[in-house]
């Protein structure tokens, strides 16, 4: 149920007024002790200058950025998996393993879902129960809890560049004390770490706090210390169409170099289609350098992110093999800078550091072959680029014209208004009225628009599309292909097929359209099975 429109604005109206405007230092500074207050080790961070020569220490071949730089510069794509477990030693000891077996050029420290809600209180009783048991009882690693020591421990212990990845729409208090602590690059933003991981949050709430958060790596940056900043590219991870993940994504690349971000790397999630994928990661490095650009923001070093398959996985760790293969093949011919890994054990949750080495070692094997050939420039990745970046341009202008020229403003009345939109979020703050959905050949498209700011011709361009693969199903297009879509790959395929059957002549003269029950349970992300429209 969703709460009373009375409910949701509560709270709002101090920061109703966010804009995309650099804060002042004193601005800054005056909100830090409150958020330094949220939790006891908040104390361990509040001295900047301590942090900022703590820093200014770490090795070079551990400064993210550099990394990222020497990668694009050099042509390569490092890889990089997600880890973190609830307890220090273990950490440290996943790390090490990590680099030494699954020889990772870059190093992870995934925080607990507790975390990401601010809920130390139950972060605190994981570690107790963590370590009376002797396993992990956490999702990932309580850096909040464990505080600036333990994150210097874990950071010191690596002997490659490292991150915080997570999920945390106030992620303010987590950015002082793992910055503090040595990590060099953080990921997410006001939009991707808010619209797929929380349900309440307000949009203009999440965009403030991750203010806070630029902000402050803007300050480290002023006093000499390049910290990367990463927006999560995939979002719901579920057939997100590419114009939507990059409009996101070069959204707050602007809204992190505006707070004095100089290192930002724009991330993409593979939807499986390799000319659709390749073209995606074209476009979304250019548009994003020339929107960057536009804002004046042209010291900022950019670089770009592959995630392999964010959907669900085949259980078979072969066929995972498999998935995890394609996906390295479409981020090498893509010129991506890094691929975030997955394992063979992605169906099943979690994965063990075995598995983890077995996905990193597996990426290396393809990237390695990869190597000496070339990018991929074909009509397929031409005509994707073009109709990508044409989308992606109107969805970034019209969130710009209804803010009046800010983007901030613009993406709160954009996702209110729908003109922006996010598939399957559960977020109350995105309308959840787009319903994305493969063509003919595996490409994601949108067969429901809702108000998403596409024109009529681009509509139709989708429409065209999914009537060529209604008629070679024999079936109409209804919201049973897109759930067949969503189980494809976990099933061995990419485009969801007609179980035996179901086979039925296509409505004449068009898509057919899906009914609204059928919208409502698309929105919930429900997986009832539709009758297939006669
Ligand atoms: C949005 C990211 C989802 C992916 C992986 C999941 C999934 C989450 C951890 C992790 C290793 C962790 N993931 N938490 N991988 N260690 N603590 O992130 O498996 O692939």
């Amino acid at each position: 149920m969703r709460l009373p429109a009375a409910a949701y604005r509560k709270g709002l109206t101090e920061v109703s007024e966010v804009v995309n405007k650099k804060w002042s230092r004193r601005r800054f500074l005056a909100a830090r002790p409150a958020v330094l207050a949220t939790w006891q080790t908040g104390g361990q961070v509040e001295n900047l200058d301590e942090a900022l020569s703590y820093q200014r220490g770490i090795p070079e071949h551990k400064r993210f950025h550099l990394a990222l730089r020497a990668a694009d510069t050099g042509g390569r794509t490092l890889i990089q998996p997600r880890a973190g477990v609830g307890l220090v030693k273990d950490q440290i000891e996943l790390l090490r393993t990590l680099e030494t077996e699954g020889q990772a050029d870059l190093l992870p420290t995934t925080i607990d879902s507790y975390t990401r809600l601010n809920r130390y209180s139950d972060a605190q009783t994981g570690i107790e129960e963590s370590a009376h048991s002797g396993q992990s009882l956490l999702n990932g690693f309580p850096a909040v809890n464990h505080g600036l020591h333990a994150c210097r421990l874990v950071t010191e212990a690596a002997g490659r560049p490292i991150e915080v990845r997570h999920g945390t729409p106030d992620a303010r208090l987590l950015a002082e004390i793992t910055l503090a602590g040595g990590f060099t690059a953080f990921e997410g933003g006001g939009i991707s770490y808010n619209l797929p991981y929380a349900k309440n949050v307000p949009l203009e709430r999440s965009l403030l706090d991750w203010q806070y958060v630029d902000r402050l790596v803007g300050l480290y940056a002023e006093e000499g210390v390049e910290i990367n900043r990463e927006p999560f590219g995939p979002l719901t991870g579920t057939m997100v169409p590419p114009c939507i993940s990059n409009a996101v994504a070069i959204i707050e690349a602007l809204l992190a170099a505006e707070q004095g971000v100089r290192s930002i790397t724009v991330g993409y999630g593979q939807c499986g289609n390799l000319y659709q994928d390749v073209a995606a990661v074209y476009s979304l490095r250019r548009l994003c350098r020339e929107y960057l650009d536009r804002f004046g923001h042209d010291a900022v070093h950019l670089s770009t992110a592959f995630h392999q398959w964010m959907g669900g996985f085949p259980q078979d760790e072969a066929q995972a093999f498999g998935v995890i293969s394609w996906g390295t093949v479409a981020a090498a011919f893509s010129g991506a800078t890094k691929i975030i890994s997955k394992s063979p054990q992605e169906a099943m949750g979690i994965p063990t550091a075995h598995a983890n080495v077995q996905g990193l070692r597996a990426t290396r094997q393809v990237l390695s072959m990869f190597k000496e050939q070339q990018g991929l420039s074909c009509t397929e990745v031409s005509r994707e680029d073009e109709i990508i970046s044409a989308e992606t341009t109107q969805l970034l202008e019209a969130a710009l014209r209804l803010g009046e020229g800010d983007p901030v403003q613009g993406t709160v009345r954009a996702f209110q208004a729908g003109a922006l939109d996010v598939p399957f979020a559960p977020s109350r703050a995105a309308r959840g009225a787009i319903i994305p959905i493969r063509d003919l050949h595996g490409a994601v498209r949108i067969l429901e628009f809702g108000d998403l700011a596409l024109d009529g011709e681009l509509r139709a361009f989708h429409r065209d599309l999914l009537e060529q693969r209604a008629r070679a199903e024999e079936r109409a297009v209804s919201f049973q292909m897109v759930t067949d879509d969503i189980y494809a790959v976990s099933k061995g395929r990419l485009v969801g097929k007609p179980r035996a059957g179901t086979r039925v002549r296509p409505a004449v003269g068009g898509t057919g359209g899906i009914s609204d029950a059928e919208r409502g349970s698309a929105a919930a992300g429900t997986t009832a099975a539709y009758r297939v429209r006669p």
